[in-house]
């Protein structure tokens, strides 16, 4: 019998990568998606339209899914919903909290009450890692700055809590920033492409930008979904970070697309303060080496080719 996985994130960029994973795989894939006021499901269309329809389920993890886990009776649980914004995550505190710790919880809490046998992702982050100087590996200490952070620290633990208390197959990935043409377009790398995109086009001139001096570990999020399918696929529940080992600033990755594009940094590149964090992650770069040597997996996608597939998108879109 197939598989049978249940998404709650389906529509956001790493979840559309991941219901294309687990589809070329064979499992039967379902979705959690919230209501919007309008049309939210665009990254995820050309997947589930129109046999998979009946498979996207409406629900929020504001306010727990037990229903659906009973409805569905998954196999596997991967958790990459969230309030997924690290700036916007100081404006609504306590929201952040709400659905990036409590939402794990609800669903570790449901599958524990409905005694479920199926294993559980939960979608952790480098964010965590905080102001703790590189490189950040599964032994590094947690020192979290952000709302969102510290939300993720919470779930991270549940995780383990989970899986050391009741013996459930619970995994964390920590996963370092991950980026596609599917990326939301108020991350920095997106927002980057698409300003370049525009003023090559001639229509806009600058590019507002924050601390272009951050470090960030970029990879790519088809790369790390298969990461995470392995995890979950792992003889045993365990933690695992996730990432290139390779950092650039983010001026270095302005100077990459703007360079791609024949354009000068310096005739486009503004600082507006309006983009600063109350606490910045200065500097993220990972150590992939216990996912490399336990599961054999390796990031195959480069960030000149990240930005290469971005550009290439952006460029075939009208503006
Ligand atoms: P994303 O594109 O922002 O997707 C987030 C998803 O969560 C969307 O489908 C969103 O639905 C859903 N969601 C938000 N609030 C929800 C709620 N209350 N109930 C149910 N669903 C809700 O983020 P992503 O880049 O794919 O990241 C996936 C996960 O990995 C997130 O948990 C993120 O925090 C984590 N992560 C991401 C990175 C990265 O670099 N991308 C790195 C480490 C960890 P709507 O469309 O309705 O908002
Ligand atoms: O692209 P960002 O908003 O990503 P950030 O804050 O690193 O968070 C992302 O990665 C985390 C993993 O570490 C995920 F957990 C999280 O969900 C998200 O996917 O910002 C990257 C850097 C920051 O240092 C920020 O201060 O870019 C800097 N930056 C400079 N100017 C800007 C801007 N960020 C944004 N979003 N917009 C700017 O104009």
């Amino acid at each position: 019998m197939a598989m049978r996985a249940l998404i709650l994130g389906v529509n956001g960029q790493d979840g559309s990568y991941l219901s294309e994973l687990l589809l070329s795989k064979g499992y039967n894939v379902y979705g959690v998606i919230r209501r919007a006021s309008n049309v939210n499901t665009q990254r995820i269309d050309h997947i589930f339209e129109p046999e998979y329809k009946g498979k996207l389920i409406y629900g929020d993890l504001a306010d727990g899914i037990d229903n659906i886990l009973y409805d569905v009776q998954p196999d596997e649980v991967y958790n990459l919903a969230a309030m997924s914004h690290v700036k916007i995550s100081f404006e609504v505190p306590v929201y952040t909290g709400d659905i990036n710790a409590l939402g794990g919880t609800r669903i570790l809490e449901g599958i524990r009450k409905l005694r479920l046998k199926c294993k559980f992702y939960q979608a952790s982050s480098s964010e965590m890692f905080g102001v703790t100087p590189p490189p950040q590996n599964e032994k590094s200490i947690f020192a979290p700055v952000s709302p969102y952070g510290c939300a993720k620290l919470y779930a991270y633990h549940m995780t383990r809590a989970y899986r050391s208390g009741y013996g459930m197959f619970a995994s964390n990935g920590i996963l370092f920033n991950h980026e596609s043409p599917r990326r939301g377009v108020n991350f920095v790398t997106q927002k980057i492409i698409k300003g370049a995109v525009r003023i090559s086009k001639g229509l806009q001139d600058l590019l507002p930008l924050g601390n272009v001096l951050a470090k960030r570990d970029w990879g790519h999020s088809k790369d790390y979904m298969r990461a995470i399918y392995m995890i979950m696929q792992h003889d045993k529940p365990d933690d695992f970070v996730v990432c290139t080992g390779q950092q650039y600033t983010i001026l270095e990755f302005v100077e990459k697309v703007f360079a791609k594009l024949g354009l000068e940094v310096k005739n486009h590149v503004v600082y507006d303060d309006s983009y600063l964090r109350p606490n910045e992650v200065p500097s993220l770069l990972g150590d992939n080496t216990k996912i490399r040597e336990t599961l054999g997996w390796k990031p195959e996608i480069t960030l000149d080719e990240i930005i290469d597939e971005m550009l290439k998108e952006e460029l075939s879109v009208g503006n």
